[in-house]
């Protein structure tokens, strides 16, 4: 994501007056000494750009700008230019310190306003002076994203880090959610899909679930083609092609299966896997999908459910990847089950949280669930990734996605030596 052409970063432009740690705001949320920084007012002369990722929302751009209220001779040249900077700002950061806050940030947060441009207020230094409630109330007529925060504390630097990320994720503007691809980078126009669906009690009546047409509707967009059969037909409807299929997609209920009677050539994966990319974060997914092997008897693990459906008798969540993932490691766990909208706010006595595909959530809703499993230090992984574990057949089904694959296996080769501290999390991340 590093080399993420620029205008697809979010421009986050950081603001305020001068000296009260904008350059030290940067180089404490992107981990990296970049932005100079210094007692001296002044420091930061010109603009300096600091890329980074955000997993899991996507690449940025911090643009760390000249401080205002600069009484030095070029410090009005240096003013315009940072104003400038909004030009191109999708978000503005506006650092100031508790107490400090006077008509030049009044200005900044108008101008932000008037331009549409959504603000974070970052109140820092509070190892000096914790913020009073009467200020943060004083605030919260500019932005209801007040985040307090001091560069100097490096154990609530991941805290800080994820209270930005939360409020990006919801302020973001919608085309920079706007989805990866679904499949139309691994089936070309002219190209050919085959689509595995199997019609079981769990199947609903006349019609297909929204994956399944989704992607029907990718391929049709990209020009390509799709076949769609069930998968007691599979086999004949491969040997019957003239050619072989760009890419065979199938239920991840009958991964296994699609796998014994797939040609090694043949690019592989499941509908659930497509959606943990093209509503979340397909490499994290994978490396919380590697840390099943870490597992140990009687771990706490969460199955989220987007939809609330009736549970059924060999429901996927409740029954099916339970007794698979059991079968697998040879351990007993203790399984929780969360539906529909009320993902648990208090998620960390979990050392797994396997979540559905998704298809029910927007992405925002969707990353800002995979933040918080960051947030409170679970692995997250999901359902189609968590059944070709148990079946042992991940690595061939994130084939077409070598990113991802690369991100399983280097977890992977961390796993081994077993767990080293009594948290996953900290062995995953
Ligand atoms: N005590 C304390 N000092 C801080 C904190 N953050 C930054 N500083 C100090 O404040 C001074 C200014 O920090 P900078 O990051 O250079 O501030 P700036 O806003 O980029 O300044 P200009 O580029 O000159 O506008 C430096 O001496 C920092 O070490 C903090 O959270 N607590
Ligand atoms: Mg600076």
């Amino acid at each position: 994501m590093i080399t993420s052409p620029k205008a697809l970063r979010l421009h986050l432009a950081v603001t305020g007056r001068t000296n009260s740690g904008k350059s030290s705001f940067v180089n404490y949320i992107t981990g990296q000494e970049v932005s100079i920084t210094s007692p001296v007012p002044g420091t930061t002369t010109d603009v300096v750009e600091k890329a980074a990722e955000f997993l899991p929302l996507g690449p940025v751009v911090f643009l760390d700008t000249a401080g205002s209220g600069d009484t030095s001779e070029l410090g009005g040249d240096r003013m315009k230019k940072s104003r400038r900077v909004l030009d191109r700002a999708d978000l503005m950061f506006l650092v100031t310190e508790t107490e400090t806050w006077g008509t030049l940030e009044e200005e900044l947060a108008r101008e932000a306003q008037n331009r549409s441009i959504p603000l974070i207020i970052i109140i820092n230094k509070t190892d000096i002076t914790p913020p009073s409630s009467v200020f943060i109330d004083r605030l919260k007529k500019f932005s209801k994203h007040i985040i307090p925060c001091s560069t100097l504390d490096e154990k609530s630097r991941g805290q800080t880090i994820s209270s930005v990320k939360n409020s990006l994720i919801e302020m973001a503007p919608p085309d920079y959610l706007s989805p990866p691809p679904l499949a139309e980078d691994l089936v070309k126009p002219g190209g050919h899909a085959v689509l595995i669906v199997p019609i079981d009690i769990q199947a609903p009546k006349g019609r297909l679930i929204l994956p399944q047409v989704q992607t029907i509707r990718a391929l049709l967009d990209t020009g390509a083609a799709g076949s769609v059969v069930k998968e007691d037909g599979y086999s004949d409807l491969l040997n019957n092609l003239n050619g072989t299929p760009d890419l065979v997609i199938c239920d991840s209920q009958v991964v296994d299966q699609m796998i014994e009677q797939t040609p090694p050539q043949i690019p592989a994966t499941t509908f659930s896997i497509l959606f943990a990319r093209y509503k979340g974060d397909l490499s994290l997914a994978a490396r919380g999908a590697a840390r099943i092997d870490l597992l140990e008897e009687g771990d706490k693990i969460l199955i989220s459910e987007a939809c609330s459906h009736h549970p059924m008798e060999d429901d996927i969540g409740r029954v099916k990847i339970p007794r698979w993932i059991e079968e697998y490691t040879g351990k007993k766990f203790v399984w929780d089950v969360c539906s529909g909208r009320d993902y648990p706010e208090d998620i960390q006595s979990y050392q797994l949280i396997i979540h559905c595909g998704g298809c029910m959530l927007n992405r925002r809703e969707m990353l800002s669930r995979i933040e918080k499993a960051r947030e409170a230090q679970v692995p997250l992984t999901n359902y189609g990734l968590a059944i070709s574990k148990a079946h042992r057949v991940i690595e061939r089904v994130l084939s077409p996605f070598s990113d991802a694959l690369d991100a399983y296996q280097n977890c992977l080769r961390e796993t081994t030596g077993g767990r080293k501290s009594g948290r996953l999390f900290q062995d995953t991340y």
